[in-house]
């Protein structure tokens, strides 16, 4: 099967005339016309729901026009473009996201006003989309916003899973996992690309041509469709592609012959083995993942991606006659996002050498130039690993290809570098212990690709220094930093604009949302009290809409005067959200143990905290119910209920980080130290002018350096006296802090119900051992801990200080945009240069 791209030189296409204009008149009819004439529902309704589809698709209207002129632009223009491969996106939703980066947001709103409707309630409508798990796949999602406000060329590529992440429903058992149907009713944001279809192949074997040349065959074939996604920049018409890939099964290669054959079994065994591969996404976070299943999604996503790659890069040096493959690197940059995708290096080889008839070296030339991996965490249990027998049966060829690499690398190390023989076995990609041999996917990405990067610079010094210091010395230059980022559309501008206002009237531009350094001209603001209250208003006015929310999604009445503290991300023990729940627990007895009027010069405090458990990761799940239990307990006690609640906020998404994120004061980021790669709410809750307690990890690093020391709660350990604490421990030279003993023997009393805590508990004691022994120094970190806890409530006694920390938090933000990520990506790695569809040249971005 060979697929072709929709004809894309501008003279095939008719010329469309401008039809959508920006009054809200004619936006109203036109929502009534995708009513009327799209129609999905029965026929006289216009429900919030109906109005939601109705809306949505008068917006993709709009997008749809400058999407398609994007493609006609870069494919005639020709300039190298950038293809991110990541498993996940967790894109939330995309109407307001899409009506506030066309800039029609208030034409949208009176248009439904005149249907009847309010577009803050037709919003929500709109299930999230949540193909990721976490920061991961979020990350992709905000550097899909930043490279097309940059005008980059630049494509998303991913699975179009049926089912995303899990709803989370919190019950008397804890946590409960529901299939999130985000597709049930259909998404109108996504383009069936018909024409884009390619085979993609799974087991088989491999046979030798005359020629020698080597070929995959048999098997079964998986058809891959394309569903776009068009994903619009900030006040530009340049309108990128999410391109998702489908599995079917293909009706000529095998249906009919089977069916015919009397084999309705099997033809249809097939169609559903197709189906499973997208059926969900892997919810795992971080934790270990053999699953057969996942390694064939992980090539489908290869596969088909690169083969788009390749046919898009012939056609687009057809029209300007012959190309050679040595061309391919300066047109074509793949980025791995994670290990996930590392099939792409054998399937870029075998596509190269068996399919296009390009020998070894070229092909490596090629591969090696083109290809460039991201790593996103050290824990050992995420680094994945592939069974060399499972991998031989899905995919000889590329076993072949995998062996062939490794071969080549031993051989140049033991000729040009006796001094790495040593470290050869754990360089080396395939791990040949004949107990469990397996691929080491890490390395075969650090051998095959020409940069690597880490997220943060902590991070990164850490891969230069541990995972990766072998090869640091081979090739120097090969690592490299890329500091995160966030959007500031989704994550300031759109998701509280009220903060947003006070800064475009301040700063006297909105220039910020798209060169956010700007945001350092509020420090001259920082203590001026006309600025501050207007600041503390806007702020107020996000409590009280989250304090809103919490009361209809858990019954709980949250006081919006209290310090609004939250925790956000996958429950994990290394993000210790256990350090967090014991401080509130110690927090909890000592104000019992208070006269009331002892408890009148507290600082009232309400602690969310929020995330999903992975399915099988019980102590996470222990630690849901934990907080949980808790909260049952604390906010039903009359005598300290009006000085703490603790909230357990279920089914932590997007759209729930939209609205905490604006409304909070002060935020945890917590990890034991050198264990969070960066972290990227980190960097939402802080351009939201929310404090941070935290350890020295991840991005908190830098954010302290951005915003001032001053102005961050720092407690705990650091990343490099770790190893000696896990070691003292094991010798039994550590001694907890009796606010730490106090803490826990109050769970062991029952005083939270009687549900088993011991296994979490156990966790925390003993002297060695991974989950055992207190690998993540719940202990060590506890004093220090609640320390900084105390200097946070003396903080938020002084009004007028606490303002203006948090107005530096937001002014010293600016570093922490996409925007400057993806530019750097760009620059230093990719290689590619805006390319913009209005045609003008100097960029309205900085950098
Ligand atoms: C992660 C890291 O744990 C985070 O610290 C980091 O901010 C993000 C993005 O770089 O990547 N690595 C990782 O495997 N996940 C991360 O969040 N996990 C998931 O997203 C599931």
């Amino acid at each position: 099967t060979t697929a072709t791209v929709s004809a894309v030189s501008s003279s095939k296409v008719p010329p469309v005339a401008r039809p959508l204009a920006g009054e809200p008149e004619e936006v109203a009819s036109n929502i009534n016309y995708h009513a009327q004439f799209s129609p999905h529902f029965s026929p006289f309704k216009f429900e919030p729901e109906q109005a939601y589809f109705a809306t949505a698709e008068s917006v993709r209207d709009r997008l749809v026009q400058q999407w398609n002129e994007t493609y006609i632009h870069y494919h005639k223009e020709d300039p190298k473009q950038t293809y991110y491969l990541s498993m996940e996106y967790l894109q939330g939703r995309a109407l307001s996201n899409a009506i506030g980066n066309l800039d029609i947001r208030d034409a949208y709103g009176e248009a439904l006003n005149k249907l009847g409707h309010q577009l803050e309630e037709i919003v929500e409508q709109e299930k999230d989309a949540a193909l990721g798990n976490g920061g991961l796949g979020r990350l992709a999602s905000c550097f899909l916003d930043s490279m097309a406000t940059l005008n980059l060329p630049a494509w998303g590529y991913g699975l179009r899973y049926r089912y995303g992440l899990f709803k989370q429903r919190i019950t008397k058992e804890g946590q409960e996992e529901i299939a999130e149907d985000w597709l049930e009713k259909f998404s109108p944001w996504e383009v069936v690309r018909h024409d884009v279809v390619f085979p993609v192949r799974f087991f088989g074997h491999v046979e030798v041509n005359p020629d020698g040349s080597r070929k995959w065959v048999g098997g079964d074939i998986m058809q891959a469709l394309a569903y776009d996604v068009p994903i619009p920049g900030y006040k530009t018409k340049n309108t990128i592609s999410l391109r998702l890939w489908e599995a079917r099964a293909s009706s000529d290669d095998f249906n009919l012959f089977l069916f015919n054959d009397g084999q309705y079994e099997s033809a249809s065994q097939l169609h559903s083995r197709a189906q499973q591969i997208c059926a969900v996404l892997y919810p795992g976070d971080a934790t270990e993942n053999g699953k057969l299943l996942r390694l064939k999604q992980q090539f489908f996503l290869c596969s088909a991606s690169l083969q788009d790659i390749i046919l898009r890069f012939k056609e687009r040096k057809n029209d300007k006659g012959l190309w050679k493959w040595s061309e391919f690197p300066s047109k074509v940059a793949v980025q791995l996002n994670d290990t996930h995708p590392t099939l792409a290096i054998p399937e870029l080889m075998r596509l190269l050498m068996d399919n296009e008839g390009v020998g070894w070296d070229e092909a490596w030339n090629v591969t090696t130039r083109t290809i460039a991996y991201t790593n996103h965490t050290v824990l050992p249990e995420a680094l994945e690993k592939w069974s060399q027998s499972v991998m031989w049966k899905l995919l000889p060829r590329h076993m072949e290809i995998i062996e062939e690499i490794d071969k080549r690398f031993i051989t140049m190390i033991r000729t040009t570098r006796i001094d790495l023989q040593s470290k050869l076995p754990s360089m080396c990609i395939l791990d040949n212990n004949p107990q469990k041999p397996v691929v080491r996917m890490a390395n075969l990405c650090v051998v095959s690709s020409h940069a690597v990067n880490g997220v943060a610079q902590l991070h990164s010094d850490i891969l230069k220094a541990e995972l990766f210091a072998d090869y640091v010395s081979i090739w120097p230059k090969k690592f490299q930093n890329k500091t995160n980022g966030v959007t500031p559309r989704r994550w300031l501008r759109f998701c509280s604009p009220e903060l947003s206002n006070i800064i475009t009237k301040w700063l006297k531009t909105e220039q910020w949302v798209t060169n956010l350094d700007l945001l350092v001209g509020l420090r001259e603001f920082a203590e001026n009290s006309d600025f501050q209250e207007e600041w503390s208003s806007a702020k107020m006015a996000n409590k009280l809409r989250l304090a809103r929310y919490i009361l209809g999604a858990t019954g709980v009445s949250i006081d919006p005067n209290s310090l609004f503290d939250i925790q956000v991300k996958r429950i994990h023990e290394y993000k210790r959200q256990l350090l967090n729940i014991l401080g509130a627990i110690y927090r909890y007895k000592k104000l019992k143990e208070m006269s009331a009027e002892e408890r009148k010069t507290t600082t009232p405090r309400t602690i969310m905290i929020g995330g999903k458990a992975f399915a099988t990761y019980t102590n996470a799940k222990r630690i849901v119910k934990l907080v949980d239990d808790v909260g049952a307990v604390v906010n039903s006690d009359p005598e300290v209920n009006s000085y703490l609640k603790v909230v357990f906020v279920p089914n932590y998404n997007v759209s729930v980080a939209e609205l905490l994120i604006p409304g909070s004061e002060l935020s945890q980021y917590i990890s034991t130290a050198g264990m969070e790669a960066s972290g990227t709410s980190n960097m939402k809750f802080a351009l939201n002018g929310c404090l941070i307690i935290g350890t020295l990890d991840g991005a908190n690093v830098e954010i302290r350096e951005e915003i001032g020391e001053e102005n961050f709660f720092l407690f705990g350990a650091t990343a490099d006296e770790v190893p000696r604490l896990r070691k003292e421990r094991e010798n039994g030279l550590f001694k907890p802090d009796p606010r730490f003993e106090e803490a826990k023997q109050f769970i062991r009393s029952g005083a939270f119900g009687s549900y088993d805590y011991n296994p979490l508990l156990d966790s925390l004691e003993g002297n060695s051992g991974y989950g055992r022994g207190d690998y993540f120094l719940v202990g060590h970190d506890f004093p220090s801990y609640m320390d900084a806890q105390d200097r946070v409530d003396e903080a938020y006694k002084d009004r007028k200080r606490w303002l203006k920390m948090s107005i530096l938090s937001t002014a010293g933000s600016g570093k922490f945009s996409s925007d400057r990520t993806i530019s750097q990506y760009a620059k230093e790695i990719w290689n590619i240069e805006e390319c913009r569809l209005d045609g003008r040249k100097e960029g309205k971005n900085k950098s």
